[in-house]
């Protein structure tokens, strides 16, 4: 919140990684005949380091509400390009760069703001942008009425002292209510406030074996008990999955997307591909899927894609193929989704394949909006790969969809000293989590105690297996998501 400084002159601050930068710049106010008012503030700020950066970008709207609009400005130095954009549909044509608004962020009222983003190189240097249009609109910080033009000169009178219009707080307390519309920006989950979150919660086990475990109680639990974020809905595709039902499972998903709906849950839907580890195996399968949750879904804002579970077996380059051929399936219905890729290896970057990040780094998917998926067993996954996942972090947006406490077979004890210290290094990085898995399957990574799902209790620590007490404990911190 900021007061505004009299007399009539508005400042608009540009801040960036080099330096804060100032600008004042007059804005006639509106003159008591306009009909129209249209006006404009942005704020830019840059991460930056040697040759790349992300920019954030603020938009907000000073005059009458519009329904699509227009950012326009112009690099200062002829080195730098937006390389990849998000929550806008941006454009560069030498110097100049536009984003346009996406259908769900397209409408801004009076003092309504958005935030929109992009990674972005340079060579020379890096300075922000100094002078932004929208809709054509100079963006001096202030309204200015488009017709008629005022013929008297600007009046003397203060600016008014109450203080422009924020975003409303959010109504609720469940994580989709504060949250909202998740996207991706820079290598990170954000929330509709622009702001990096971490989201924890559980992944059913495969629902054609378990269906009985996902029903109002058990996610009223996952809820209130567990104070999870998300809910991951693991529909296995082959193992007598999808491909032996595709309308009867699509249907199952759609249910449980809205059970994760009612209660606030983001809702995960994993195409649980396994064996084989091809996911070219099952193109035609997913494009029909993925058709048709995404169409079902598109307006809710607590859906994420999960396009391939664990590819194995295969190069990065097929993966990337199959995630440009199904992401541009879900994008037809659901533009603004966060879509999430598998990795080489059962998702372990490539680690388990001898390679690392470095392929993706260098061979990126062609889409925006996306993270990447990595999956560890902690008492068979350790140092080497927290390593990578460390090192990659800051390079590519990372997903953990799915992980144990104990062997990569799914059972065994628990490694509580390895599940802690991957933990602790999600924790701090702020990468989203599901643990496997939120069922009575009678294996160690399973939450609840064999029989569980039949009886119907789900709260408390007597049904809990030793893995379901520690991710409960772990799951049920307070989130503090920011909101502002
Ligand atoms: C395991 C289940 C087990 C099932 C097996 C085969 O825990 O009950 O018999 O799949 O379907 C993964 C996979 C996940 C595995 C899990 C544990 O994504 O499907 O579940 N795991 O082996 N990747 C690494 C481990």
């Amino acid at each position: 919140m900021f007061s505004i400084p009299r007399p009539s002159r508005r400042h608009l601050l540009v801040g960036g990684a080099v330096g804060a930068l100032a600008l004042a710049a007059t804005a006639a106010l509106p003159s008591t005949n306009a009909m129209a008012a249209t006006g404009c503030a942005v704020t830019y700020t840059t991460n930056s380091w040697q040759g790349g950066f992300t920019a954030t970008v603020t938009v907000k709207n000073l005059g009458d509400p519009v329904n699509n609009w227009t950012l326009g400005f112009s690099f200062p130095d002829a080195g730098q390009r937006v390389v990849q954009g998000w929550s806008a549909t941006w454009q560069q044509s030498g110097s100049a760069v536009t984003a346009q608004s996406m259908s769900y962020n397209g409408s801004l009222g009076t003092g309504a703001s958005t935030t929109i983003g992009f990674n972005g190189s340079w060579t020379g240097a890096n300075p922000a942008p100094t002078a932004f249009t929208l809709n054509g609109t100079a963006c001096t910080g202030g309204p200015t009425p488009t017709t008629p033009q005022p013929t008297t000169p600007p009046p003397t009178t203060p600016p008014p002292t109450t203080p422009p219009p924020t975003t409303p707080p959010p109504t609720g307390t469940t994580p989709v209510a504060i949250n909202g519309q998740l996207r991706v920006c820079g290598v990170n989950l954000c929330n509709r406030y622009g702001k990096p979150i971490q989201l924890r919660g559980m992944s059913s086990h495969g629902l054609q074996w378990f269906a009985n475990c996902y029903n109002d109680a058990s996610l009223d639990a996952l809820a209130k008990d567990w104070q999870a974020d998300l809910f991951r809905i693991s529909m296995y595709v082959q193992e007598q999955g999808y491909e032996t039902n595709p309308t009867g499972f699509t249907n199952q998903v759609n249910s449980l997307v809205d059970k994760a709906e009612a209660r606030g849950l983001y809702a995960l839907i994993d195409f649980h591909t396994l064996t084989p580890g091809d996911p070219m195996y099952n193109l035609d399968r997913a494009k029909t899927f993925f058709a048709a949750v995404s169409a079902r879904n598109a307006a809710k804002n607590n859906v994420i894609y999960e396009i391939t579970n664990e590819p194995n077996g295969v190069s990065w380059s097929t993966i990337r193929n199959y995630a440009e051929q199904v992401i541009p399936v879900i994008r037809a219905n659901d533009p603004d989704a966060v879509v999430i890729v598998g990795t080489r290896g059962w998702s372990s970057l490539g680690v388990s394949e001898g390679g690392n990040s470095d392929e993706i780094v260098n061979n990126p998917v062609r889409a925006d909006n996306i993270m990447y998926t990595f999956h560890f067993y902690a008492a068979s996954h350790k140092d080497n790969y927290r390593n990578e996942v460390q090192r990659a972090a800051s390079r590519l947006p990372l997903f953990v969809t799915e992980f144990g406490t104990v062997t990569y077979t799914g059972d065994g004890a628990v490694d509580t000293a390895s599940s802690t210290a991957w933990l602790d290094l999600l924790d701090r990085l702020k990468i989203s989590y599901a643990n496997w898995t939120y069922s009575d399957a009678s294996e160690g990574s399973a939450a609840f105690r064999p029989g569980t799902c039949a009886g119907g209790t789900y709260t408390g620590t007597s049904v809990l297996t030793e893995s379901g007490n520690f991710m409960r404990n772990r799951i049920r911190t307070p989130d503090n998501f920011p909101t502002s």
